[in-house]
């Protein structure tokens, strides 16, 4: 059940959503709605934090925003309530747990029963045979839709709220605890809407700045007639594509539409292009393959120890084994490789230049040209590239790996 079959992954291609009924037992289903019993029994909510969950652009805007409730809720587990429960003091109007719209938006971090679901190997290995090689979870909610009462989620893409460059790396895992019925309020989608990138966008505003955050962009009326209802049963898992058109009715019913969702990123290393882990390399295997990719043919650590064929500076050496080689007093810096061409003095010669060095060339007052490449490294692993340089990677040429 766990790992979808080539049809599967051609219907989630094609719709940009999937149905995988029984993916979760009655039992597990129970265990997680029994859990969250207890989190609602004891929860806390001061007056000033009651915050009524809303959909709607400008009500989210006002009601969710302008609330450091809501934007520092992402490592937490809080509280969003319906609408029209609280007086104007923000006392109950109605039960505290007849009230609940949602819980999000950490319950995968911080609650035993739902960070066993969240990484259990039938969600593991539905993750693998997506082909995601090392997803993140961004975020979990578990969504009441109480009865009579619970809310319409207005049509919208996940993208809008969890933007990715590039787009298609955000997946949404969306679990019935309760079946989900066209009258309770079920999801609905525009099959094959995934695939024309996002209409609209939730970004933070400066901080400090009233409300706190903004749309950028507008949603569409989208044609409700493209809607398809999905009726799924207790325990069914159904995949959303983040960029999939989707939304759910009001609740009419007498009955809850109890589900737990959360959602994963393909996040390896954001700037590089492979998708799998970055390697753990040192400096001294870039400086090996540079040496071997040049003039020469590539030479073993012991031979460069034996007859070195460029010499080193103080203090550097090569291990005899031919392997990595640690520089811990260099840090991790930018290093730029400065390769004289052969028709300069010292052809071939290659220079390293640590990020942080102060350096600089004096004007050519000769008659020769001193003609030069050179090229930046970074080590990614564990490395944050500052979004405020002027050069950032693209969709089109994120950096690529050294190694290939
Ligand atoms: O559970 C629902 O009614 C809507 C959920 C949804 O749209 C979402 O999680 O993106």
């Amino acid at each position: 059940m766990a790992c979808l079959s080539p049809t599967q992954l051609q219907k989630f291609q094609e719709d940009g959503f999937l149905v995988l009924e029984g993916f979760l037992s009655a039992e597990e289903c129970v265990a997680m709605q029994q859990r969250i019993g207890k989190i609602v029994a004891e929860m806390d909510v001061p007056p000033h934090c009651r915050t009524e969950f809303s959909t709607h652009e400008e009500e989210q805007l006002r009601a969710q925003g302008s609330t450091d409730y809501f934007l520092t809720s992402g490592d937490k587990i809080r509280f969003f309530f319906e609408k029209g429960v609280f007086d104007e003091k923000g006392n109950f109007l109605v039960p505290p747990e007849k009230s609940i719209n949602k819980i999000g938006h950490a319950l995968h971090a911080h609650d035993p029963v739902f960070r066993s679901i969240t990484h259990s190997p039938k969600v593991q290995a539905l993750a693998r045979s997506l082909g995601l090689q090392m997803p993140v979870v961004v975020q979990s909610m578990y969504i009441f839709k109480q009865p009579h009462i619970g809310g319409e989620v207005f049509p919208h893409q996940d993208a809008t709220f969890l933007y990715t460059e590039p787009l298609g790396r955000v997946l949404g895992v969306w679990i019935a605890l309760e079946d989900a019925t066209l009258e309770n309020g079920c999801l609905w989608f525009i099959p094959g809407s995934h695939t024309s990138g996002v209409s609209r966008r939730m970004v933070r505003a400066p901080a400090g700045s009233a409300p706190g955050t903004s749309f950028l962009g507008s949603e569409p009326a989208w044609d409700n007639s493209l809607f398809v209802p999905t009726p799924v049963r207790r325990g069914a898992l159904v995949l959303i594509h983040g960029e999939v058109v989707h939304k759910s009715k009001q609740n009419l019913s007498g009955r809850s539409r109890q589900a737990y969702t959360f959602h994963l990123m393909e996040a390896p290393c954001p700037f590089l292009p492979w998708g799998g882990g970055c390697g753990a390399g040192g400096f001294l295997t870039c400086l090996v393959s540079a040496r071997g990719a040049g003039p020469h043919p590539r030479r073993s650590g012991a031979q460069e120890q034996a007859e070195p064929l460029w010499p080193l500076a103080p203090g550097l050496h090569f291990p005899p084994d031919g392997g990595a080689m640690s520089l811990p007093a260099l840090g991790r810096g930018m290093w730029g490789w400065w390769l004289p061409d052969l028709l300069a003095s010292l052809p071939g010669a290659l220079v390293l230049i640590h990020g942080e060095v102060v350096h600089k060339s004096k004007q050519n007052l000769s008659g020769r040209s001193r003609q030069a490449y050179t090229f930046h490294l970074m080590e990614a692993s564990g490395t944050t590239w500052s979004l405020e340089n002027w050069l950032q990677p693209t969709a089109e040429l994120p950096f690529p790996p050294l190694y290939t």
